[in-house]
């Protein structure tokens, strides 16, 4: 299995509830590095950015406005399998369907307010990288 980068964010809901740690520990247990973080209150420009793919979407507004209610703490994750490993353990976007033992069905309320953020492919976690962090940010390890 490759090597690869993901990116991560936990979201307003979970940064309020003080789980940050408990989720750094799922991602360190399960193989995956954290090799850049901040910690950041997006501007609704930057959430809109963000989630540009969706802006189409019913949601679009609720999400954007979800993702600026609060701080989120951003990383950089790195492992065998990241992108898939950290969706694996994020859970489905629903809690009420992710699976037991997932950082949505263990802290997450709802699909709007679901924890976690993580890139769903290989070529988008790139791009997700590069919207938070420099190059040189990156202190792979
Ligand atoms: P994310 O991008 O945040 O990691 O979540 P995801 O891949 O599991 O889900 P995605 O389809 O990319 O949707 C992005 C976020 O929009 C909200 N959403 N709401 N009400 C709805 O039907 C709905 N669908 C998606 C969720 O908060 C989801 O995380
Ligand atoms: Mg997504």
């Amino acid at each position: 299995m490759a090597i690869e980068r993901t990116l991560s964010i936990i979201k307003p809901d979970a940064v309020a509830k003080n789980v940050i740690g408990k989720i750094y520990d799922r991602f360190e247990s399960n193989g995956l590095k954290v090799i850049a973080a901040r910690m950041k209150q997006l501007t609704r420009a930057e959430a809109e950015g963000f989630y540009a793919v969706h802006k189409e979407r019913p949601f679009f507004n609720d999400l954007v406005n979800f993702m600026i209610s609060g701080p989120v703490m951003v990383q950089a994750l790195e492992g065998e399998n990241a992108v898939l490993k950290n969706r694996e353990l994020m859970g489905a976007t629903d809690p009420k369907k992710a699976d037991a033992g997932t950082i949505r069905a263990d802290f997450a309320d709802s699909i709007d307010a679901n924890a976690v953020h993580g890139s769903d492919s290989l070529e988008n976690a790139a791009i997700e990288i590069a919207y938070f962090f420099e190059a040189a940010d990156l202190c792979s390890r």
